[in-house]
């Protein structure tokens, strides 16, 4: 199967990043064709720093192999180095009602907190996004439960220029995990785990022992001392729940069982401990990567590019047929 997926370069990974998506690429790559692409496009509709974002680029690329990424299993490339996306984005710009973008959930959140900053970009990023997919025809894409709706969106597109043009793109299907496709704030468990979230909502990727016991230390739970799994009414211990029972590869039940009768306290101890383990060798393999940042993590990103371009302008050839450009 083609698989592709892809995270933007700025703000720190965490592991909301991890298990909504992720962990699913890596399980992935055994037999499937992967190609995982760092939207530095997408990351342009936030504010950032120009003189950062080559670094964060770079950076995520690092984040990428050092998670598991296997360069020699996946394909891993930079979207704005394929300027194809920008062009297919154009095309299918043309078959999206402005009704069906202000209707996304990312959109009227994004644009509300931005208030006047909010900008044309950010209405049309689910299009850009459907133009990585649609690009080389993906059949599964792995994202986390925020993404659904413009993975939806993405397919209602891909239908759309089917009927209009003639069979071309193939209709992608979103693949979320069963367990981590939302994990929740620890400041605030009834919002997700967000990069541009609160200061200790979110557990990094690569933070260091310390780190994640304080932020797990102050993580949000409630008074009644008792671990179990109840969204609705007790949203911080099972967002914990779920975040321990995914690290530790068990069940919900299997760790509802293992913590009864224990404490928050206790619970907390065990689950910084699994944290702490679970996430040292990204920490480690991520120091090697540094050091071969020039030369080796820029080569695998110039062969992604070149692959991927292979495969972006012969769809591209394609699509320019259908809708009667050349
Ligand atoms: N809390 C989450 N739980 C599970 N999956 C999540 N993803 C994001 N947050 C969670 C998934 O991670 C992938 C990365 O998407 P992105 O780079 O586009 O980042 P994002 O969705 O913008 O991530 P954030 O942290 O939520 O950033 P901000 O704060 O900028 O909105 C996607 O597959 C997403 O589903």
């Amino acid at each position: 199967m083609r698989i592709f997926s892809g995270i933007q370069p700025t703000g720190e990974i965490h592991i909301g990043n991890y298990l909504g998506a992720i962990k699913q690429w890596i399980e992935f790559q055994e037999g499937n064709d992967c190609i995982y692409c760092i939207v530095d496009l997408h990351a342009l509709t936030s504010d950032y720093d120009p003189e950062t974002m080559r670094d964060s680029i770079m950076n995520k690329a690092i984040v990428y192999l050092a998670a598991g990424i296997d360069p020699e299993k996946s394909t891993i490339f930079v979207q704005s180095e394929v300027k194809e996306h920008t062009e297919l984005c154009w095309y299918l710009n043309t078959l999206t009602p402005i009704g069906e973008l202000e209707r996304m959930t990312q959109y009227k959140e994004k644009s509300k907190r931005k208030k006047k900053r909010s900008n044309a970009g950010l209405l049309n990023y689910p299009i850009l996004m459907a133009a990585d997919i649609l690009l080389y025809d993906t059949e599964v894409v792995p994202v986390g439960e925020d993404q659904k709706q413009h993975i939806e969106l993405a397919r209602d597109i891909a239908k759309r220029f089917n009927k209009r043009f003639g069979e071309t793109f193939k209709v992608p299907k979103a693949q979320l995990p069963k367990k981590g496709a939302r994990i929740m704030s620890l400041k605030n468990p009834k919002n997700k785990m967000s990069k541009s979230g609160k200061k200790g909502n979110a557990v990094s990727l690569f933070d260091d022992p310390k780190t994640i016991e304080e932020k797990i230390k102050s993580a949000v739970t409630d008074t009644d001392n008792k671990i179990s799994y109840d969204p609705k009414d007790k949203p911080g211990i099972s967002n914990l729940l779920v975040i321990y029972s995914e690290f530790k590869d068990q069940t919900i039940e299997e760790s509802e069982k293992e913590l009864k009768g224990e404490s928050y306290k206790v619970f907390k101890e065990k689950l910084t401990e699994v944290l702490i383990e679970s996430l040292d060798p990204f920490r480690k393999k991520r120091r090697e990567l540094e050091k071969r940042r020039e030369v080796y993590v820029e080569e695998i990103l110039s062969q992604g590019a070149k692959k991927a371009k292979t495969l972006a302008s012969s769809n591209i050839a394609r699509v320019k047929r259908k809708m009667g450009l050349v």
